[in-house]
């Protein structure tokens, strides 16, 4: 992640914005700390990009009325987007989504037994009218990048970095395609 987004965001540009030192605006939450090792990831990409955000553990299963609280306030503690990763029977995203107005990017966390696909599916057959956003397998940096592009409806600086970013992939892919020839 961080060689795909180095030339991003220079240390100047973070503390210029503001927005690095401020409230946070995405909350990362996780059913598991064992899901920390792919929610990281969503983390690392935020931090290049300079948005601020929180990470907390929260379980609709094994903690459900810290879910609620957690849900019922984000948007009033200044929360925009929410991602939320899980694993297994992931009802987290959904449960969250049913009580947030705001955005849910919903990572589906591969376990053990199924490969990902029971997490995948119940993230992706939410029934009508309360949606999340979901994400491939595991892949936690695709939810930062999308809360990210949401951002960036507000934040035009949000919008140029990724802008830039983009444009750094294109280049790379293209120089990878010439050394080819060599
Ligand atoms: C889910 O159950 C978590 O999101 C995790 O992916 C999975 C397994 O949790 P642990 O048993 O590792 O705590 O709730």
């Amino acid at each position: 992640v961080e060689n795909k987004l180095k030339s991003l965001l220079s240390k100047e540009d973070k503390i210029s914005d503001g927005l690095s030192q401020a409230t946070p605006l995405v909350g990362i939450i996780m059913g598991s700390d064992s899901d920390l090792p792919i929610m990281k990831e969503a983390a690392k990409v935020l931090d290049i990009f300079g948005v601020p955000y929180e990470v907390r553990i929260v379980s609709a299963h094994r903690t459900p009325e810290l879910m609620n609280v957690y849900a019922k306030s984000a948007h009033k503690r200044g929360i925009q987007v929410i991602i939320a990763g899980a694993g297994g029977a992931a009802h987290l995203p959904g449960m969250v989504a049913s009580e947030t107005p705001l955005p849910v990017v919903a990572v589906p966390i591969r376990g053990s037994q199924l490969g990902g696909l029971d997490s995948v599916l119940s993230m992706l057959q939410m029934p009508r009218g309360i949606p999340t956003a979901t994400v491939g397998i595991n892949n936690a940096e695709n939810a930062a990048l999308l809360a990210v592009r949401t951002l960036a409806i507000l934040y035009p600086e949000m919008q140029a970095r990724m802008i830039q970013y983009q444009q750094d992939m294109t280049d790379d892919v293209l120089r990878k395609g010439d050394k080819l020839m060599d």
